[in-house]
C-alpha cells in the first residue's frame, strides 16, 4: 500500500511535468505566431535561420491580380517604409509611379527595380600593387567589426594576397583575443599589445611589421566609440598621421554597419563620414531579418559606396556587395 502511495506520488509529478512542459510550449508558439519569425530570422525551435520575405513577396501578397488604384499606391509606400527604404524616396518613388500610370503590381516591381538600383552607390575593392594597402575597419560597438575583419583577411587570403591584422581596438580586451583567434585559424600574423594601449602606437608597429614582412594587406580593428566625436577624431587623426609619415600606403577607410539596425546605420554612416571620411561600407548580418533597405539612402544621400555584405557568423559569410544581385534579392 505504501509503495502504491508512492508511485502514484511519482505518476502526479510526472504529469504535472508534462502540462507544464505543453503549456510552456504553447506560449512559445503563441509568441511565434505574434511575432512572426523571431529576433533576427533564427527558429524559435531549431535556431536555424529561417527565409525573410522579400519586399517582392510582400508587394505581389499585397497586389495579386489586381490593377493599382491610389488607395493601393499608399499600401505600396508603406511596405517601402517597412522596408527602411526611407520616407523621401518612397515618396519620390510613389509620385513617379502615379505620374507614370503604371497599373499592375508587376509592371510597377519592374519600375521600383530600375530606379532603385539606379540609387545604389557600390563599388568593388581592389587591392594597388607596390603599395601596402591598409583597411580602417570603423564601426560601433556590434556592428560585427571584429568578425568582419576575420572574413575580410580570410576572402583575400584565398585571392593569394598575404594579410596582417592590427589589434588596435584596445578598450576591450575581448577583442584583441577575438582578433587573436581569427588570426590563428587563418593562421596569418597579428600585432597587438594590452588592453588600454594607445591605439596609434600598435598601429605604428603595425605598419612596420607589414612593410617589413612585404605583406599587400594589413587590416586594422578599432574602437569606434561614436559617444565621444572629439575622441575618437583624435584618435584616428593620430593614426592618419602615422600612416601618411611612413608614406607608401593606399588606405581605405571600410565603415561596417549591421543591416538589422534600419536607420540607425544611417546615423552612424553619417557621423563617422562627417568625422572621418568613409570610402566603403560593409554591411553585416544580411543573413538575419534585416530588409536591408538602409542602402538606399546611404547611397542617395551620403554617395559611399557599399562594398561587402556579411550575412553570418562564420569567416566565409562574406559577399563583394554587387547591386544587380542585391536588387535581385530583395525582390524575389
Ligand atoms: N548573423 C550574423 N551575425 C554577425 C555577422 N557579423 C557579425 N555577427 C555577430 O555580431 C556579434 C558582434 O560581432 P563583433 O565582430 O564582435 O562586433 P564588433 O563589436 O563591431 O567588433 C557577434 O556575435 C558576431 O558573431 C553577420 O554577418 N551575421
Ligand atoms: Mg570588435
Amino acid at each position: 500500500m505504501v509503495i502504491s502511495n508512492t508511485v502514484f506520488i511519482l505518476i502526479c509529478i510526472v504529469f504535472s511535468i508534462v502540462i507544464v512542459a505543453l503549456i510552456f510550449r504553447f506560449a512559445l508558439q503563441n509568441s511565434k505566431k505574434l511575432y512572426g519569425k523571431g529576433v533576427k530570422g533564427k527558429d524559435y525551435y531549431t535556431g536555424a535561420l529561417v527565409k525573410k520575405d522579400s519586399l517582392g513577396d510582400n508587394l505581389r501578397k499585397l497586389f495579386t491580380g489586381k490593377s493599382l488604384d491610389d488607395n493601393d499606391l499608399l499600401k505600396l509606400e508603406e511596405v517601402l517604409l517597412s522596408s527602411d527604404i526611407g520616407p523621401q524616396i518612397s515618396s519620390t518613388l510613389i509620385t513617379k509611379l502615379r505620374l507614370k500610370g503604371l497599373n499592375t503590381i508587376e509592371n510597377a516591381i519592374e519600375f521600383l527595380k530600375k530606379e532603385l538600383h539606379d540609387i545604389i552607390c557600390d563599388k568593388e575593392y581592389i587591392l594597388k600593387d607596390g603599395v601596402l594597402n591598409i583597411v580602417l575597419v570603423l564601426g560601433v560597438n556590434g556592428v560585427g567589426k571584429t568578425t568582419s575583419i576575420g572574413k575580410l583577411a580570410n576572402f583575400h587570403l584565398k585571392k593569394g594576397k598575404t594579410v596582417l591584422l592590427a589589434a588596435a581596438d584596445t578598450f576591450r580586451a575581448a577583442a584583441t583575443e577575438q582578433l587573436t583567434r581569427w588570426a590563428k585559424v587563418m593562421d596569418i600574423p597579428i600585432v597587438k599589445q594590452g588592453e588600454g594601449a594607445d591605439p596609434a602606437s600598435i598601429v605604428y608597429d603595425a605598419v612596420d611589421s607589414a612593410k617589413s614582412k612585404g605583406v599587400d594587406l594589413l587590416i586594422i580593428d578599432t574602437a569606434g566609440r561614436l559617444q565621444n566625436k572629439k575622441h575618437l577624431m583624435d584618435e584616428l587623426k593620430k593614426m592618419y598621421k602615422i600612416i601618411e609619415t611612413k608614406g607608401g600606403c593606399d588606405t581605405h577607410n571600410l565603415l561596417v554597419i549591421d543591416a538589422t539596425t534600419g536607420q540607425n546605420a544611417f546615423h552612424q554612416a553619417h557621423v563617422f563620414n562627417e568625422v572621418v571620411g568613409v570610402n566603403m561600407i560593409m554591411m553585416t548580418k544580411y543573413d538575419a531579418l534585416s530588409k536591408g533597405g538602409i542602402v538606399f539612402n546611404i547611397s542617395k544621400k551620403l554617395n559611399i559606396p557599399f562594398t561587402f555584405i556579411g550575412k553570418g557568423e562564420k569567416i566565409e559569410d562574406i559577399e563583394v556587395f554587387n547591386r544587380e544581385k542585391f536588387i535581385e534579392r530583395i525582390f524575389n
